[in-house]
């Protein structure tokens, strides 16, 4: 479809983007975002370099990313262990799936069945590591409040292999059951390597460390209206009456108002590149 990379629109702002250096990165910063706090100019950032960088992303809508709410839910097609995967969402900004209602459930397991895929399972973010039979999500509000266990599996249960429950301590979600989940070992040999569901914030509730960069440039945009404005009515006054009317009428319009109201919200945004 798209044979050409050339970028024929661009927004960057003017001391981001193409020929310009970070203040603290140099070579390195290879990927646009949209700034919020500069007019949705674009700026350049490092794509990868740590917490202070993982601006939120506008959720690509290949056949593998879904937004849910105010989610991004993206699955992975490469086999790992619970342990690896998680490690591998947390690179890319986020973390495993978490599972947190029915409506989630159903929306995660449609669109994984129109996949026309069927591996094993899925590995998701809820384990009971910590505390034997209590399972509970990785982040935030950890208390598990909805579960789709399929019979035999979860808590309170012992493995078929296993007698020891302590041994399955990480959640799959499994196509052959209907999209239930099992728990099954965090790590430990080829035989626990999983595909994965990961999860990422979408732009609208990621909180972002504002990069000490920008917000000079604002008050340039704002100097205009003021000193025009003095000169044109003193100028009404000597002349006629219908003029000073337009005049006084037409100039509080003009004044910028609420121009630089930075938002304290999502920051940047990833965009495609
Ligand atoms: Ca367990």
């Amino acid at each position: 479809m798209h044979d050409s990379r050339t970028m024929t629109y661009s927004n960057w702002h003017p001391d981001q983007g193409p020929n310009r250096h970070g203040f603290f990165f140099g070579d390195i910063q290879d990927c646009a975002m949209i700034r919020s706090d500069d007019h949705f100019r674009w700026h350049d950032g490092p794509c990868n370099a740590g917490p202070a960088f993982h601006y939120s992303f506008i959720c690509q809508y290949d056949q593998n990313t879904w937004e849910f709410g105010d989610i991004c839910i993206q699955v992975h097609y490469s086999t790992k262990d619970w342990d690896d995967a998680r490690a591998y969402c947390r690179k890319l900004g986020g973390d495993l799936l978490e599972v947190r209602s029915s409506e989630m459930q159903l929306f995660v397991q449609n669109h994984l069945k129109a996949t026309g895929k069927k591996p094993a399972g899925y590995w998701i973010g809820a384990t009971d590591r910590h505390h034997e039979d209590r399972w509970e999500w990785l982040n935030g509000d950890k208390t598990m409040r909805f579960s789709n266990w399929e019979k035999g599996q979860g808590p309170g249960q012992s493995g078929f292999f296993f007698s020891d429950g302590s041994l399955e301590d990480c959640a799959m979600m499994r196509p052959d059951a209907g999209y239930k989940w099992h728990d099954g070992p965090c790590a430990g040999g080829f035989a626990f390597h999983y595909d994965f569901l990961c999860q990422f914030p979408s732009p609208a509730t990621v909180v972002t460390p504002t990069p000490t960069t920008s917000s000079t440039t604002m008050p340039t945009d704002t100097s205009a209206p003021t000193s025009p404005v003095t000169s044109s009515v003193k100028s009404t006054t000597v002349t006629s009456a219908p003029v000073t009317t337009k005049a006084s009428t037409a100039l509080p319009t003009t004044t910028s108002t609420a121009k630089p109201t930075t938002t304290t919200d999502a920051v940047g945004v990833i965009i495609g590149g």
